[in-house]
Parts: structure tokens; sequence; C-alpha cells
């Protein structure tokens, strides 16, 4: 019996591609999948010149394994998940390392940590980015969990994971628990909010008139500057596209109708139980959500008031509207690291931010050259509260922020809903307000709840309460945290 160093279970597209790349790089790999047919078709097709050896059953799969033995799961996140690990950790010894390489909720990658430690096995929670081609050729990989397996898989994981330009690997440990996979979660939020301000670029450019030819041709050239990415790269190839169905703009036969698979809902709620504005992604979660609504837009199209959806060619400069992208892109980013340090904190995670945004360098859906600003940043001030106060961030804001206006005015003078731009200009105008309206709201509470508010002229903590109507009592509620 040939002994394999890993086993991978789960052989849909991110499996198979996972496997040929731990081949290509020296491993042998025994696989196994639910459906056997599809295990065999893999391993006398793709894999039939790689080191993979076909495994009709879980124990088998586990029987050939060096030790420690090393079963990394890419099946469908969620309950499947529980159920494999079912399966296989009755069959491993203490010390072994099981790995779920999917897109599992980090709750739920906290809990099997602990659970499999209980039985004395390691546990990594590790996200996957890039699909298929990044899984195949490179992916970024953010592992978390257990961290007594790192040592066991870092070899492995940093040779089948992307290379950065500067040579380091799109892996590394990011921290215990769910570390790992809640940092995939935030790339998957961020990921929404990417995909946003590109659309809205794109509505406002389609509602000048231009050609998909003509905007193609604007993303590329954004490309070579501050928006170097990957998305913005395949944007440009997907509106040169032609359907060859109907020799149409493929862009333009495509419902427009979003779906999502939830890592972005999850961003977002993680984002308000912590008490974070991460802006821009829940708005790019609820624009998918209108998106989908698709009869019920059309009903409302014709009957609703206002603005046609049309701007003059030339209405918005491009330059102006580059600048709109970047500094919500920017604004964006921001948030989520402010997310990731509250997460870091609340969990004790010790989360090195500028590592992990290196970590997207390559490899994955939301690589960008821009990503390096904000490792740098963290490099020279680890302790920096808000990345929009690193210094190149500042000054990139400020020289986009009047471009931005006149993009967001235009928006709303057309009709045209730019709520990731909108969101993130309320988001960069209200954190950089010494002052908001926030004392009314506070005196409201007051005045039907009694709960409470601060001074401007008392110190931070002391209470106060008015009866506004002369028919309170001197009752406070406890519940004031500001
Ligand atoms: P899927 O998410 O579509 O999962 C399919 C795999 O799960 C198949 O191998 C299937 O076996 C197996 N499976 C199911 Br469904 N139910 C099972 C059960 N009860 N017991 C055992 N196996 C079961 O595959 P994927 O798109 O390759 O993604 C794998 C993971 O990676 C997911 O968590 C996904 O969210 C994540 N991910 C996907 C991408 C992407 O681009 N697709 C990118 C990054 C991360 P079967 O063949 O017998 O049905």
């Amino acid at each position: 019996m040939t002994t394999t160093d890993i086993g991978l279970i789960g052989l849909a597209v991110m499996g198979q591609n996972l496997v040929l790349n731990m081949a290509d790089h020296g491993y042998t790999v025994g696989v196994h999948n639910r459906t056997t047919s599809t295990m065999r078709e893999f391993v006398d097709g793709p894999a039939a010149d790689a080191s993979v050896v076909g495994h009709e059953t879980v124990e088998e799969l586990v029987d050939a394994l060096s030790t420690p033995r090393r079963v990394m799961l890419m099946v469908k996140a969620g309950a499947v998940v529980d159920r494999v690990i079912e399966e296989v950790a009755p069959l491993l010894d203490e010390g072994d390392v099981i790995i779920d390489g999917g897109n599992s909720r980090y709750t739920d990658t906290i809990r099997r940590t602990e659970e499999l430690a209980e039985q004395g096995i390691r546990y990594v929670g590790a996200g996957v980015s890039g699909g298929e081609e990044g899984a195949r050729h490179g992916p970024s990989i953010m592992p978390g969990g257990d961290p007594e397996a790192w040592p066991l898989l870092a070899d492995l994981f940093q040779a089948i994971a992307a290379d950065a330009p500067d040579g380091r690997p799109c892996c590394d440990w990011v921290g215990p628990d769910g570390a790992g996979h809640f940092v995939k979660m935030i790339h998957n939020g961020i990921e929404y909010g990417d995909m946003q301000v590109i659309a809205e670029a794109y509505d406002l450019m389609s509602a000048m008139g231009m050609a998909n030819a003509e905007m193609a041709e604007v993303f590329r050239t954004w490309n070579d500057g501050v928006l170097d990415s990957f998305l913005v790269e395949i944007t440009a190839d997907i509106l040169a596209h032609t359907d060859p169905d109907t020799g149409e703009s493929t862009v333009d036969v495509i419902l427009d109708a979003a779906g999502q698979k939830g890592t972005g809902t999850w961003t977002a709620i993680a984002a308000l139980e912590a008490g974070q504005p991460l802006t821009l992604v829940a708005e790019a979660v609820f624009a998918r959500v209108v998106s989908a609504l698709v009869d019920r837009r059309r009903a409302a199209a014709g009957v609703l008031a206002g603005p046609d959806r049309t701007l003059e060619p030339d209405a918005v400069d491009l330059d102006d509207l580059r600048d709109a992208l970047y500094a919500s892109k920017i604004t964006s980013y921001a948030q989520g690291f402010m997310l990731l340090a509250d997460a870091s904190a609340e969990h004790d995670w010790d989360l090195d931010l500028g590592r992990i945004a290196s970590l997207w360098r390559e490899g994955c859906i939301i690589r960008a050259v821009f990503l390096d600003d904000i490792t740098a940043a963290y490099e020279a001030d680890p302790e920096l509260d808000n990345l929009l106060l690193a210094d190149v961030f500042t000054r990139a804001l400020a020289d986009a922020q009047p471009g931005w206006r006149r993009v967001v005015r235009a928006g709303i003078s057309a009709g045209i809903p730019l709520p990731a731009y909108s969101t993130a200009l309320a988001y960069y105008d209200g954190i950089r307000s010494a002052r908001t309206p926030a004392n009314l709201v506070q005196a409201q509470r007051d005045y039907f709840g009694a709960h409470t508010y601060e001074r401007v002229d008392g110190p931070r903590g002391e209470h106060h309460h008015t009866d506004w109507t002369g028919r309170g009592g001197a009752v406070t509620s406890g519940s004031y945290n500001a």
C-alpha cells in the first residue's frame, strides 16, 4: 500500500485542484469523495499522472496516511463538515490533524477546535481563497486553530500557496481557534465591497451612454494605477466579452440579479454584533439583496417618481470616478481592518494586521497592489488604530474627496443609487466629525427611557438624567454604554 502524506476528502472543484497543486509540489495525496464515482473519475482522469491515491472509504484513506496524520476537508460548509468530522475523528490518534479548508463560519470553527482538542486532535480552520485557478496554481491560505498543528502544515501549505511579489508565501499562521476563518470571512466581505464599488462605476458610465468596449478600456487604464487589482482586471475582460449565441456584449444578456452564498452577510452580522461600522460591506450585501428583488423592482419602476437614471456624456469626469472608487475602497478596507482589530482584542487572537494584508497580495480574489500600502502602514505603526490616518491614505483621501463628492452628487441628481460610494463618504465625514448630532439622540433616549447622558462640561462616565416633562421620577435605566 502506498503511504500518503496527506488525505483530502471532498473532490468538487476546490478539492480536486488543491490535490493537483499538492501533487505538483511533491506530496502524495490520498483522496476520497462521498460519491465514489467522482473520486474514480478524478484519479483516472485529471490526476492520472499525479501522485494521487484514490480511496473508496474514509478508513482506507486514514490507514494509508503517514503519522501524524493530516486529513483535509474540502466539503460543503455547514452541517456537512460536522458529519465528516464525526466519520474521521474516531479513526485518528492523538496528535493527528484535521484541516477544514472550506468557507466555514468562524464560530463553528471555534466550537470544533475545542471539541476536537478534548479528543487530542489538532483542528485547523483554513480559509482558502482564489477559486478554481487559485486552488490549482497557488491560493491565498489563512490557517488558524490549534497552534500545535502549524509546524505539521507550514511546509505543505506555504509550498502550494501563491507567492507575493516580494517572494513571501500568501499563507501564514493567522491565530488560534476561529482566527483563520474569521480572516477569510472578512476577505470575502471586502470582496463584496470591492465588487460593488466597481459595479457603481460601471453603472455611472453606462448612464453616460458609454459603450461596454469603452468602459473596458477605462478599467484597463485604471488597472495600471492605484486600482491595479484582479477584480478591475477581470471587469475589463468581462466588458469586452461577446456572447457567442447572440453576438451581444455578454454582460448585457446577464440578468441583473446578484447571488450570494452568505459570507458577506456573516461579515455584516459580525460587525453589528461587535458594534463596528462596516458600512460599505453591509451596503454591498444589501445592494445584492435589492438586485435580487427583480419582480418588485420592475413593478415599482414605472410607478415611483424620480430622475430617469441618465446622465449627459461627460457629466462625470472619469478621473473623479476613479477617485470615488479608490476613496471608497480605502474606506472599506479601513472598516474591515477595524473589525479585524476588534476581533483580535475580543478573542485574544493577536492578529498581525500587516501580515494579513500581505496574505491577500496574491492568489485571492481581492489581490491588489494597494495592499502593499496597508502592510507598510501597519509595519510603520503596528498600533495604528485607523487606517485612514496612515499618511499614505490620509493624503490619498484628501486628493480624492472633491471628485468623490462630485460623483455622489451626480448619482443623486440622476437617480442612480450609489450605496457604496455614498456610505463610504458618509462614514468618512462621520469619522472626521468632532461633534455629531448624537447629543439629540441621547436626549431622546433619556426623555422616553431615562437612559441618562454624559455632559460636555463633565467627566466621561458620569451619568445625568433630566426630568423632561416634570412628570418623571428620579429612577434611571442602567443600560447606558457609550
Ligand atoms: P461544494 O461547496 O460544492 O461542496 C461539494 C463537496 O462536498 C463534494 O465533494 C460533495 O460530495 C461534498 N459533500 C456534500 Br455536498 N455533502 C456531503 C456529505 N454529507 N458528506 C460528505 N461529503 C459531502 O464544493 P467546492 O465549491 O469545491 O467548495 C468546497 C469548500 O470550499 C466549500 O466550503 C466552499 O465554500 C469553499 N470555497 C469554494 C470556492 C469556490 O470558488 N468554489 C472558493 C473558496 C472556498 P459529493 O460529490 O458526493 O456530492
